[in-house]
C-alpha cells in the first residue's frame, strides 16, 4: 500500500486526543479554580455578616448601656443630690460618649440603611431625654441652691419656667424626681429600647439575608465544582480507555504478530494503523525479496530448474529419509556440436527445451536439477524398482519428441543413467547412477541404463 492508501486510513489520532484532552482539563480546571475562589469569597462574606452583626448588637447595646447610665446617674443624683453623680452623668455625655462611639462605629460598618435609620432614633430619644435630665438636675441645683457657676455649662443655660421658680425646694426636688421617674419618661425610655430592639431585628433580618444569599450562592458553586470534578473523572476514564483501546491493544497484537512472524493487524489508533500498513509494505517487500533471493540462489537462471548447490543440499535432505527413490542423470549427447553447429543461442535453447520437457515429463513433486553444462538430474521421491517400464517410458518419450523436433531446433538425444535406493539418498547412489549412464554413452547413446551390481 502506497502513500495513498495510507491516506485513506481512519482512525483516532494520539495526538489529536491529547490536544483534546489537555485542552478539555485545562478549561474545567480553570472553571473549577475560579469556582474555588467563588466559593472562598462567598464564604467570606458569610463570615462578614456574622461579624458585622455581632459587632452591630455590640454597638446597640453601647447606645442601649450609654443611656441607661445617663438615666441611672440622674435618677441617683435628684435621690441623693450628690454632686458626683451628675458629675458621672457629664462624664458620661461629653466625655465617654458611649452612645455617639457606638453609633459612629455603625456609620463605619455595612449595615443596613432602614437598620441604621432605627438607631439613630433611638439616639434622638435618648437625647431628647438628656433635656427633661438636664432640666431636673438644673431644679435639683436650684432647690439646694448650688453655685451655678461650679456647674456643668448644661445646667447653667437651663432656663427655669415661670411657673418652677415659683415652686418651693422640696415641690422643686419632687417635680426633678418626677420628671426621671414619671410614665411619660419611662415610655421615652421604652421607646429608645424598642427602637433598639427593632435595629437589632432588622440588622438580624439583614444578616440573616445576607448569609441565605451568601450559603445558597456557595452552595450552587458547589454544585458546579461537583459538576466539573465529575467532568474530569469522566474524561480521565475515557482517557485511560483510549490508551487502552488506541495504544496497549494494538502494542499486544503486534508483539504477538511479529512473534508469530505475520503482517500485522491493522488496528489501535491513527499512527499506530499508519505503522502497521507501513510496517506490512516492507513486510511484503521483503518477503517477496526473499521469495526471489531464494529462487535465484537455489534456480538456474537459464532453464529455470534447480541449480547444482540446490541440489546438493537436496541429496543432504533426503539423506537420512526412509523412503525409496530414484536417481536420473541426464546427458545431452554431443552437445558440443550444437554449440559448434548452430551456435551458442541455438544451444541454450536446446537446453531451455530439453530442461521443461524433463520437468514436464515427470511428475511435480520430482526433483529436476541442471548440474552441469548439459546435464541433468531428476530425483523420484517415492519410487521403487516397480517403475522401471514407467522411467523407461518416459524416456523413450522425450527421445522420440527431441529426435522429431517440430520447433524448428536441431535434433538432440538423453542418455540417462538411472540408480535405485530403497531408503533415502545414499552417498554412493550419484556414482551408480553416473556408471550407469557411461554405459549409455559407450552403448551408442540415446537411451538409459538402470544401475547393476553386476555392470
Ligand atoms: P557427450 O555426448 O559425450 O556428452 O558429448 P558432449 O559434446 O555433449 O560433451 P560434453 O557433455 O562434455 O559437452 C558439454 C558442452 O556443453 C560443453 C560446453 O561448451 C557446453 N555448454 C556448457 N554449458 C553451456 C551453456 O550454458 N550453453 C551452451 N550453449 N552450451 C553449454
Ligand atoms: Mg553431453
Amino acid at each position: 500500500m502506497g502513500k495513498e492508501g495510507k491516506k485513506q486510513i481512519r482512525g483516532i489520532k494520539i495526538q489529536s486526543m491529547n490536544y483534546a484532552m489537555i485542552a478539555a482539563a485545562a478549561v474545567l480546571y480553570v472553571i473549577l479554580i475560579y469556582a474555588t475562589i467563588q466559593a472562598s469569597v462567598r464564604y467570606r462574606r458569610m463570615m462578614d455578616a456574622t461579624e458585622d452583626y455581632i459587632l452591630c448588637e455590640k454597638d446597640a447595646a453601647l447606645v442601649r448601656e450609654g443611656s441607661d447610665y445617663l438615666t441611672e446617674q440622674v435618677r441617683l443624683y435628684t435621690m441623693t443630690m450628690e454632686p458626683e453623680y451628675m458629675e458621672a452623668y457629664f462624664e458620661e455625655k461629653n466625655v465617654t460618649r458611649r452612645r455617639e462611639q457606638a453609633l459612629a462605629e455603625l456609620g463605619g460598618y455595612r449595615t443596613s440603611q432602614e437598620a441604621y435609620e432605627y438607631i439613630h432614633k433611638a439616639l434622638d430619644n435618648s437625647n431628647r431625654l438628656m433635656e427633661r435630665e438636664i432640666y431636673a438636675m438644673r431644679l435639683i441645683a436650684q432647690a439646694k441652691n448650688y453655685d451655678l457657676d461650679s456647674l456643668p455649662e448644661e445646667v447653667q443655660n437651663v432656663v427655669l419656667l415661670e411657673e418652677d421658680e415659683r415652686l418651693s425646694s422640696e415641690e422643686m426636688i419632687a417635680s426633678a424626681r418626677n420628671l426621671v421617674f414619671d410614665y411619660g419618661y419611662q415610655s421615652a425610655k421604652e421607646l429608645i429600647a424598642t427602637n433598639t430592639e427593632i435595629f437589632l431585628d432588622a440588622i438580624m433580618k439583614w444578616t440573616r439575608d445576607r448569609q441565605m444569599e451568601s450559603a445558597s450562592s456557595l452552595e450552587a458553586i458547589m454544585g458546579r465544582q461537583r459538576i466539573c470534578i465529575s467532568i474530569l473523572f469522566v474524561l480521565n476514564t475515557i482517557t485511560f480507555i483510549l490508551v487502552i483501546v488506541l495504544i496497549v491493544k494494538p502494542l499486544q497484537i503486534y508483539i504477538n504478530c511479529i512473534k508469530a512472524e505475520k503482517q500485522l493487524e491493522i488496528t489501535g489508533s491513527y499512527e499506530f494503523k499508519y505503522l502497521a500498513l507501513t510496517y506490512n509494505d516492507i513486510y511484503e517487500v521483503n518477503a517477496a525479496n526473499e521469495i526471489l533471493l531464494r529462487h535465484k540462489a537455489e534456480h538456474d537462471p537459464l532453464t529455470g530448474v534447480i541449480n547444482r548447490g540446490a541440489f546438493e543440499h537436496m541429496k543432504q535432505l533426503l539423506k537420512t529419509t526412509a523412503d525409496p527413490l530414484a536417481l536420473l542423470i541426464i546427458d545431452v549427447d554431443k552437445f558440443k556440436l550444437i554449440n559448434d553447429g548452430y551456435g551458442h543461442e541455438v544451444g541454450d535453447k536446446v537446453l531451455k527445451k530439453t530442461a521443461k520437457m524433463i520437468q514436464e515429463g515427470f511428475r511435480a513433486r520430482d526433483h529436476v536439477a541442471r548440474i552441469g553444462g548439459d546435464e541433468f538430474a531428476v530425483i523420484m521421491t517415492n519410487c521403487t524398482e516397480e517403475l522401471r517400464p514407467v522411467i523407461q517410458e518416459k524416456i523413450d518419450a522425450m527421445n522420440q519428441k527431441l529426435q522429431n523436433p517440430d520447433d524448428g531446433l536441431p535434433k538432440v538425444s538423453l542418455s540417462i543413467g538411472i540408480a535405485f535406493s530403497d531408503s533415502g539418498f545414499p552417498d554412493d547412489l550419484y556414482k551408480k547412477a553416473d556408471s550407469a549412464l557411461y554405459i549409455v554413452k559407450e552403448n551408442g547413446r540415446c537411451g538409459c541404463h538402470f544401475y547393476d551390481e553386476n555392470d
